[in-house]
């Protein structure tokens, strides 16, 4: 056993727990006309219901115990501080600098000031492209922009100008190459006109596979479509923060656009990663998202823990996780715009918290990343939520809407969010066997049919949800919702003891892959893996 789960805080919340797991969530609301207004806060145009938990006061009194054993008042500041929490890599965590309006110190350097040159940078060279000032070699402007990146180099750019779509410019197409499966590049460029298409090559290290082989054959591409070497400079620019190796691929310093190893590359989107959001949205739109970023950094920097939305949302996922064996948990936008959310949120809360050997090295005897999924509602609804509802499995969710739609048309909206808060409520109730029994009875039911129905009818209800509602999808909405679960994730990961800054689990695939590279290039023959591992490169090496 380890320290933390011999705790008296830990011992106190499994006890709570066996006691609780006696009433449902039904029982709870029976109980207590007040839950909602107990269990729910609101910050800024958002409100947080978190009263379809399966909690009582006295479990968010043991959970905020368990944080405070966990020092995580103290984490916050370490974090904001910027001392080098990224222990792995000896690095900070400052990706909340990025978007702060106090001036920013890292090692006695003012980081504020380099953050504010990139920052005008990116403005001047968005605004440069929209007004035709920057072109292409033809001297026609550049019509399409394509991000090449990965990871955090891509999904974040991606899934902000999404959700943001009904703020773009019509006068840039944005595309995304992340997969070094070549149909996505061929797929995009064949649409395109070199002479009107800018590459971004967004690649913290710019050692990434995936990234650099798209970005050679994408130059290729565009060397043997009409452009040429002299003119590549022009249509391809680097987001980087390894400027020699930006200079060896051929990108000028002038067209390359820093940022620094205390970004995460899953946290980058608000440094110069974010430039293809720029260039999309506008630099306005960009620091309205910073905005409502830093609102909710405040919120959570200073805000007492019980009343700290990423706290308690932190430690309602550790509840699901760790006391009630809940290790799935879906991503629900009743937003189409926020199609990309549920996988941003997978690489932000698996690669983060997908860890299993504490700060200190010690393998941990408690379950901690948990399953991060999801799809929009409604069409979840008519594929995997039968699961949700009857399956074996309890499987916990966040709802997310907006109140206002941005292309009101007739009652779309009103039935989107009627079907996001009946799946809730349904979730949460259920329908026992005499209420399954009364319907059949009224749908003219015999009683054998009944019978033979009934369990079929019944739900047994007592899923775990949180609501979250905001006014609209706007820049800054956005920005606070991600900041939001950035945090959230950060809590989990202090009750565990875990660094969830550094991504050591993705390294091994990266090495075998390049054993493996060569072998499928020659014909030698191939005994140093395994039967199957073998087998597998013959079959595509006689097949390919
Ligand atoms: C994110 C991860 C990972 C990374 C990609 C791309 O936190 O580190 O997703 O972003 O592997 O890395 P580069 O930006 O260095 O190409």
């Amino acid at each position: 056993m380890s320290a933390l789960t011999e705790s008296p805080a830990w011992l106190a919340v499994e006890k709570h727990q066996s006691t609780l797991a006696q009433s449902t969530l039904s029982d709870l609301f029976k109980q207590d006309n007040h839950r909602f207004d107990r269990f729910s806060l609101q910050f800024e145009d958002m409100l947080v219901d978190f009263s379809k938990q399966h909690i009582t006061n006295q479990t968010i009194d043991l959970l905020l115990a368990l944080a405070r054993h966990q020092n995580l008042e103290q984490w916050i500041g370490h974090m904001f501080n910027g001392e080098k929490i990224n222990s792995t890599e000896d690095r900070a965590a400052l990706h909340t600098a990025l978007r702060s309006k106090k001036t920013v110190v890292l090692d006695g350097e003012n980081i504020s000031h380099k953050i504010g040159i990139v920052f005008e940078r990116m403005a001047r060279f968005s605004t440069a492209v929209h007004n035709g000032e920057l072109r292409g070699y033809s001297g026609k402007p550049f019509s399409d922009v394509v991000n090449i990146g990965i990871g955090g180099s891509d999904l974040g750019p991606l899934m902000v100008t999404e959700a943001l779509k009904p703020y773009g410019s019509n006068k840039i197409q944005l595309h995304f190459v992340s997969n070094v499966d070549g149909v996505q590049l061929y797929e995009t460029l064949q649409h395109l006109n070199p002479a009107t298409t800018l590459f971004i090559i967004a690649s913290k290290t710019f050692t990434t596979q995936e990234t650099m082989t798209n970005a050679y054959s994408a130059r290729e591409w565009f060397v043997t479509h009409g452009g040429n070497k002299a003119t590549v400079s022009r249509h391809f620019i680097a987001v980087s923060t390894n400027q020699d190796a930006v200079r060896q691929f051929g990108i000028e310093t002038d067209n390359t656009f820093e940022f620094w190893d205390w970004v995460g590359g899953r946290y980058s989107l608000w440094s110069s990663i974010g430039l293809s959001i720029v260039l999309k949205i506008g630099m306005d739109n960009f620091q309205a998202l910073l905005a409502g970023a830093e609102a909710m950094d405040q919120h959570f920097e200073t805000t007492p823990l019980q009343h700290n939305i990423p706290v308690i949302l932190g430690l309602l996922a550790i509840w699901q996780i760790n006391f009630n064996g809940i290790r799935s948990h879906a991503i629900l936008p009743y937003d189409q715009y926020l199609h990309r959310f549920p996988a941003y949120l997978q690489q932000l809360e698996m690669e983060s918290n997908g860890k299993r050997i504490t700060r200190h090295g010690e393998i941990v005897d408690y379950d901690t990343g948990t399953i991060i999924w999801g799809e929009p509602g409604t069409n979840g609804q008519h594929a995997f939520y039968q699961l949700l509802h009857q399956g074996t499995q309890t499987i916990s969710a966040d709802f997310l809407a907006p109140c206002q739609s941005q292309h009101p048309m007739g009652n779309h909206h009103q039935l989107l969010l009627a079907n996001f808060f009946a799946q809730t409520e349904a979730l949460m109730q259920g329908k026992n066997n005499q209420k399954a029994h009364a319907e059949l009875v009224s749908q003219g039911f015999s009683e054998e049919e009944i019978k033979k129905l009934l369990p079929h009818k019944t739900f047994p209800g007592n899923r775990p949800t949180t609501s979250i509602l905001f006014k609209k999808l706007d820049p800054r909405t956005l920005g606070t919702l991600i900041a939001m679960y950035e945090h959230k994730v950060y809590v989990q990961s202090i009750i565990w003891d875990i660094n969830p800054f550094d991504q050591w689990g993705v390294e091994l695939g990266k090495q075998l892959t390049n054993k493996i590279l060569p072998e499928l290039e020659q014909e030698k023959a191939i005994t140093s893996h395994d039967a199957s591992t073998n087998g597998l490169i013959y079959f595509f090496r006689n097949n390919q």
